[in-house]
């Protein structure tokens, strides 16, 4: 049932009155009492916490139910089974509504750790937290990303399942949930993902979007209009309609109708009331993030006809149903283990391969060999290098996959000889993201969560800005991804300051789990690569030049893993920089030798990574007692830790070539000299 014109009113405001529950027909009692379970957990919860959000449990438990106890392949017992189907809660504030599914349907998540929700040590923290809760695919929280992760984890089961499964033989083969709010829509990011899913024609996603018309500060008609079903099919994907979130046959109904449709990605519309069942509260913002008050909490549950005044009552028939409901999962967990014993006898490789990249998660025997080592006679610009860098292990790593925000000639992040990921085909290598950093970010996010790929992204360094939110993700999430930022400073030239990064650098090396790596000449990027790719369990930064620099012959093997090394010695001053800077630096030491003054050059790719050397290794970088000047085109927060003074920029850029800015701008060698000289003669 497509949407209709008059079902979309956009004019549509909620009144309490006409929410008043009332006894489903079409819910038997025991469905009732499940889905009331669900209810009284997150009002429990809530106000034991003290904090949180009972509206939206409360109001999509209905959805929460059938999704979990008929519709998903998941087994409790094993969450990371690679073939069950994926569940995002986008609307991360609505957690208990995913705390307590997990709980009911038997993960390793007891009564207790619901008891102590948003208190230290809890699994069940206060939005959900992978790693940290089992069952949890992605965090979410910061809306609308999770969309966006969603649409990430279903192009890698689309990816894998091009790449693994042979006729006769389905191993990949695994649907995406994902329940959204109003919040998660009104953000950027789930359109621009939405956008690039309804291109790709991205079937067997399936998105749930709570249509409550609630929000934190009212009505969303003060700012949230639009008939959003419209919008998304307009993205290509077939919108559904359910007009109440209590009608499970509805439900179904529509579900059934969704899955049935595999060419494009489904939205159904579930009209739901936020706070369903708590009497003064429910459709109105009050219900949505925080407690509903003891006086409430007993009002909604004779309203709801629950009969238990204890609080975290779980009626023996709700939890025996919903344990039970697990069996349908554990059944096809089984099966596919026979079938995937038989792919394997058939196709050992595959099935090796598939036990490596997706089981694992490990990079092949001997792939480093195909890295490459450049010659010093012509000078490269590092983004050029990582492009023949990725260019040359594409086919000694097959699972690494990637593109660019629309600026892969650019960025040179176009895998050669490879094809692209375009509509309804997966098989290729190369992603075209389209101008959505945010979303490219985020789908990046759920392709690296889902397992049995290595995904990069690139563009402009600048534009790593519109990437943030999702940057932050991956470092919380320890997501293997790999950022290639290019155009990296004033170096980038006639673009002009809206395309010069100055404060980015600083920005990210501030954020924890990210190595930032900004190689100084092609062999370095080579190495950066390297580290990248090994770092199994954090995003990788590499922040690259546009224009060409001097390329060393001299680089150690493990000159960017230890994060900084000495490219020449000297005893009198050091003088560390970074990226196009470390040429600029040696030749300032030339300069400064003839004039008697020994300087020590250090190129100091990445903070992070010298962060964890030992001591020993740290004085042979910077000698107690000799002092440091920093030089690096970027902002100087943040060099303190390491040098006495700085070459370096506290202001935007400016449009013009850019050997001219970097005149303009103090970075030649000459000034450097006279700062190094100043810098000594105030020590003495
Ligand atoms: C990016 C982002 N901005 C703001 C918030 C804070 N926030 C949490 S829930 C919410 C309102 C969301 O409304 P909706 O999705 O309709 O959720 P409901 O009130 O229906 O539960 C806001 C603004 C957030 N979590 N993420
Ligand atoms: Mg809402």
């Amino acid at each position: 049932m497509a949407i209709d014109e008059q079902e979309l009113r956009p004019d549509v405001v909620v009144h309490a009155k006409e929410a008043t529950p009332h006894q489903h027909e079409e819910q038997s009692d025991l469905e009732r009492l499940c889905i009331n379970t669900i209810r009284t957990l997150a009002m429990d919860a809530v106000q034991q916490a003290n904090s949180g959000h009972p509206g939206t449990p409360m109001g999509m438990a209905p959805v929460g139910y059938t999704l979990f106890t008929e519709l998903l392949d998941h087994d409790p017992a094993d969450p990371h089974w690679p073939d069950r189907d994926r569940f995002v809660l986008s609307a991360g504030h609505a957690c208990l509504l995913q705390y307590a599914l997990l709980f009911l349907t038997g993960y390793d998540l007891t009564l207790d750790d619901i008891k102590s929700f948003r208190q230290w040590g809890s699994k069940c923290a206060g939005h959900p937290e992978r790693g940290l809760c089992p069952g949890v695919e992605v965090n979410t929280g910061p809306l609308g990303q999770g969309v966006a992760n969603a649409i990430g984890l279903a192009i890698a089961e689309r990816m894998l399942a091009a790449r693994f499964n042979r006729p006769g033989h389905e191993i990949v083969n695994h649907r995406t949930y994902v329940i959204c709010g109003d919040g998660d829509l009104m953000e950027g990011v789930s359109a621009e993902a939405a956008s690039l899913a309804g291109n790709l024609s991205l079937g067997k996603l399936i998105a749930f979007y709570d249509d409550n018309h609630i929000s934190i500060e009212g009505s969303t008609e003060l700012a949230f209009g639009e008939q959003v079903g419209r919008r998304f099919e307009a993205y290509g994907w077939h919108v559904l309609r359910v007009s109440d979130a209590n009608d499970l046959a509805e439900l179904r109904d529509a579900v059934r109708t969704a899955q049935a449709y595999e060419d494009h990605p489904s939205m159904i519309v579930v009209r739901s009331v936020i706070g369903f069942g708590a009497p003064n509260k429910q459709g109105t913002p009050s219900a949505h993030g925080s407690p509903l008050g003891p006086d409430e909490v007993k009002a909604a549950k004779e309203n709801l006809g629950w009969p238990y005044a204890e609080p975290f009552t779980v009626p023996d028939e709700a939890l025996q149903y919903y344990r039970q409901s697990a069996e349908r999962g554990r059944e096809t967990h089984r099966s596919w283990t026979a079938r995937f014993a038989a792919y394997e006898s058939e196709h050992p490789d595959l099935a090796a391969e598939f036990r490596r990249t997706v089981v694992d998660g490990e990079l092949p025997a001997a792939w480093a060999d195909a890295l490459p080592t450049f010659p010093t006679e012509t000078p490269l610009s590092t983004r050029v290098a990582s492009g023949r860098t990725l260019n040359a292990i594409a086919a000694a790593v097959p699972e690494l996959v990637g593109g660019s925000a629309d600026l892969a000639p650019s960025t040179e992040t176009y895998l050669k000889g490879y094809a692209d990921i375009g509509t309804a085909d997966f098989s290729g290598r190369n992603f075209h993201f389209g101008v959505r950093e945010h979303a490219m970010g985020s789908v990046m996010n759920g392709v690296a969560a889902h397992g049995g790929l290595r995904i990069y992204g690139g563009t402009f360094f600048v534009f790593s800005d519109y990437m943030r939110p999702a940057v932050r993700m991956a470092a919380l999430q320890d997501l293997p991804v790999v950022y290639v930022w290019t155009h990296d400073s004033i170096g980038l030239g006639e673009d002009g300051p809206t395309h010069q990064p100055i404060e980015h650098l600083a920005s990210l090396r501030a954020m924890p789990g990210l190595a930032v790596i900004r190689p100084a000449d092609a062999n370095e990027t080579a190495q950066a690569w390297a580290v990248a790719l090994r770092r199994h369990h954090a995003p990788t930064a590499l922040v690259l030049s546009r224009q060409n620099l001097p390329v060393m012959s001299n680089v150690p093997r493990d000159a960017v893993s230890l994060g900084a090394w000495v490219v020449e010695t000297g005893d009198d001053v050091v003088i560390v920089a970074t990226g196009s800077e470390v040429s600029l630096a040696l030749a300032a030491r030339q300069q400064l030798d003839a004039g008697g003054v020994s300087a020590q050059v250090v190129s100091m790719p990445c903070w992070e990574l010298f962060e964890r050397q030992d001591d020993d290794y740290r004085t042979q970088v910077f000698p107690a007692g000799v002092p440091v000047l920093a030089v690096e085109a970027a902002s100087p927060f943040g060099w303190s830790r390491y040098a006495d003074d700085t070459v370096t920029l506290d202001h935007f850029g400016a449009s013009a070539p850019a050997d001219r800015l970097f005149r303009e701008f103090g970075f030649t060698p000459e000034n450097v000299v006279a700062r190094a000289k100043a810098l000594l003669e105030s020590k003495e």
